[in-house]
């Protein structure tokens, strides 16, 4: 049996109510099996980073705590997007939802399927800012803070915190 593993999981969402998208799927990551959300970031709008021609993003980042492998969590994050009938006409452009395995533990996964730490993240502010909120002491594998990360972004204007309208 796997241990229980600490995994963080990146959100997006840029169609078809992007914030009812991203708060539903903060739910059904909480009923994954063998495992446990123990933590979710604030939701943020953000600009689109590649293709600028498509409409702003909802992010948000989870915190599980999991005993399913990489490979297994990976899949089930899939089934989870395609519930979501997750439409993806062309690469970089606009998606209903996107999960991505962001960091699994202290593992790196090297894998055609699944590289973990997500080879991105390191670059994106969407991820860095609620992943920074959510577990500002958390490194990844090769030792960079995520809060260090997080503060050498210049996103001024390009990502911000939504009030929290949900009650
Ligand atoms: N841009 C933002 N702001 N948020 C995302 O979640 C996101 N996801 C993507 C691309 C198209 C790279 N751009 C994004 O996959």
């Amino acid at each position: 049996m796997i241990p229980q593993v600490d995994a963080f999981i990146g959100l997006g969402s840029n169609l078809d109510d992007p914030l009812d998208q991203v708060r539903r799927a903060l739910g059904e990551l909480a009923a994954l099996p063998l495992t446990t959300r123990v933590g979710a970031s604030r939701l943020y709008a953000s600009r689109p980073v590649g293709p600028a021609d498509q409409p702003d993003f909802i992010n948000a980042v989870a915190h599980l705590r999991t005993r399913l492998s990489p490979l297994a969590l990976l899949d089930q994050l899939q089934a989870l997007e395609q519930r979501h009938r997750r439409i993806r006409q062309r690469r970089w452009g606009p998606r209903t939802l996107d999960l991505d395995l962001l960091l699994y533990g202290e593992e790196r996964v090297e894998l055609p399927r699944l590289r973990v730490p997500h080879p991105e993240m390191a670059k994106r502010a969407f991820v860095l800012l609620p992943l920074a909120e959510l577990a500002p002491e958390w490194r990844l594998p090769d030792g960079r803070s995520v809060t260090e990360l997080a503060a050498g972004m210049n996103a001024t204007g390009a990502i911000e915190v939504l009030p929290d309208t949900s009650n």
